[in-house]
């Protein structure tokens, strides 16, 4: 399996580019080539990504909301009642459904994503069936330094929420970094974070190479993202959805592999694939329980408790300021 040691996702430090045509433009003239995963979310992407949470071998989904399930009880004890909760990157609104339903008089939800449409959404989405509940979006791009308004009056606490093991898209210390960020947003409170483990790579492969083939879409999409947005001439054909875990990184890493040796036009610009070469979109990285537990201790937090599923597929982590 090629190694691409260096390859960022989400970055901390605002070194790479926001926006798709100077992120895409700059990742294929360095070597290897590169993207951010962060671009794969375009609407055919975000609805790609929807499904591989509905599918049977993509476990994070099925096992996280299963842990909200069954430990609400004690989570509304721990996290306490009359939190203002903030969600990092707004998610399809299942997940923070089944926390908000579990916490005892949730004041106010501050979901924060660089998107407005999909904060407009997830806010819309909620109000109607919580009423109670202030609901106050903020735009920003979480994986950089940002402010958050002030907490509603009555706010007991600040809490945190980051499901998913989006976590896991960050390299290790961009993740720190994040964490670090997050501990100071959140003084006196908390963070419920959801992290994938390592575990048995045959699972971790099944996970990210579908039997529906709808992960291959997924990642596909980028290329075809580029050919509606940036007049790009990728080829459908031209390139195979090449997915694996790569244990001494600790990561699942997905390329985009070029199927022939190919120039592609992108926004009046070209670029060479050699027969076999990848452009990599996107890494996934697993932890431990102990390792993401003492990753959270450097960077300001006190892992309080943890809770994984009977196999140790995936975990979620209560931890404080
Ligand atoms: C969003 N993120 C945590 C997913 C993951 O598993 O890294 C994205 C994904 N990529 C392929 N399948 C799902």
């Amino acid at each position: 399996a090629p190694t691409t040691d260096g390859a960022r996702d989400r970055p901390l430090d605002g070194a790479e580019d926001d926006d798709f045509r100077s992120a895409l433009l700059a990742g294929l003239a360095a070597t290897p080539k590169r993207v951010s995963c962060k671009f794969f979310y375009d609407a055919e992407g975000s609805a790609l990504f929807d499904r591989i949470c509905t599918l049977p071998e993509y476990y994070p989904t099925r096992v996280e909301l299963d842990l909200l399930e069954r430990h609400a009880g004690e989570l509304a004890v721990l996290i306490g009642p009359d939190v203002e909760l903030v969600e990092f990157g707004a998610g399809s609104g299942r997940k923070v459904r089944r926390l908000l339903d579990a916490l005892r008089r949730p004041r106010a939800y501050v979901p924060v994503d660089i998107s407005g449409e999909h904060l407009h959404q997830a806010a819309s989405r909620l109000r109607a069936d919580y009423p109670r509940l202030g609901i106050r979006p903020v735009v920003a791009d979480y994986t950089r330094a940002f402010d958050l308004p002030p907490s509603v009056s009555g706010a007991q606490r600040r809490v945190g929420f980051f499901p998913g093991s989006t976590i896991g898209n960050f390299a290790p210390e961009e993740a720190a970094g994040f964490l670090g960020m997050a501990a100071a947003l959140l003084d006196g409170g908390g963070l419920l974070i959801g992290v994938d483990l390592i575990k048995d790579p045959a699972l971790l492969h099944a996970a990210y190479n579908d039997s529906q083939g709808v992960t291959a879409a997924f990642n596909k999409n980028l290329l075809a993202r580029a050919n509606r947005e940036l007049g790009a001439d990728f080829a459908d054909d031209g390139f195979a959805h090449y997915a694996f875990y790569q244990p001494l990184a600790r990561r699942v890493e997905m390329h985009l592999v070029s199927l022939v040796a190919q120039r592609v036009r992108v926004a009046g610009r070209e670029f060479r694939f050699a027969t076999g070469e990848t452009l990599h979109t996107e890494n996934s990285y697993k932890y431990t329980v102990e390792e993401f537990r003492s990753l959270a201790a450097q960077a300001g937090f006190v892992p309080r408790r943890y809770w994984t599923d009977a196999a140790r597929l995936f975990s979620l982590h209560w931890l404080e300021v």
